[in-house]
């Protein structure tokens, strides 16, 4: 009982000394049926994504990173004949609803966005939808 009471003491000593890695930013993202809601001011460094899926049908949520110089917006890339593909920073595979999805990455700053590309039965996916969203971290 007192070896347990000197480890416990112990380990409250080392914690009060070994300084802690700073808290990463936490964004809170709700996936809509073909949107993403979530606050955009984001900044460089680690960066936890907790995705929730608020809607009725299933949602996936891919990041990936845009060339700073590319003309168009996520969107209008999406709807244009010419789709391009960007490189998948994280991916989250498809959560049914009501069910979340966390990951972390390392942003520096630059252009990125979220896009869902599930696909109805209509065979459209929700990115066309509408389902894409582009952030810049400064
Ligand atoms: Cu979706």
């Amino acid at each position: 009982m007192a070896g347990a009471t000197l480890t416990a003491a112990l380990v409250l000593a080392s914690c009060q000394t070994t300084p802690l890695p700073a808290s990463p930013e936490v964004v809170a993202v709700a996936m809509g049926d073909y949107r993403f809601s979530y606050d955009r001011s984001i900044s460089p460094g680690r960066v936890v994504f907790r995705a929730r899926n608020d809607g009725q049908l299933t949602h996936e949520l891919v990041l990936v990173d845009m060339p700073e110089d590319f003309p168009l917006s996520i969107d209008a890339q999406l709807h244009s004949s010419k789709r391009q593909a960007f490189p998948t920073r994280a991916y989250l595979p498809p959560r049914p609803p009501g069910s979340p999805g966390t990951f972390a990455v390392d942003l520096q700053p630059g252009r990125y966005a979220l896009v869902c590309f599930v696909a109805d039965p209509d065979g459209q996916q929700h990115a066309l939808k509408g389902m894409s969203s582009e952030f810049r971290v400064r």
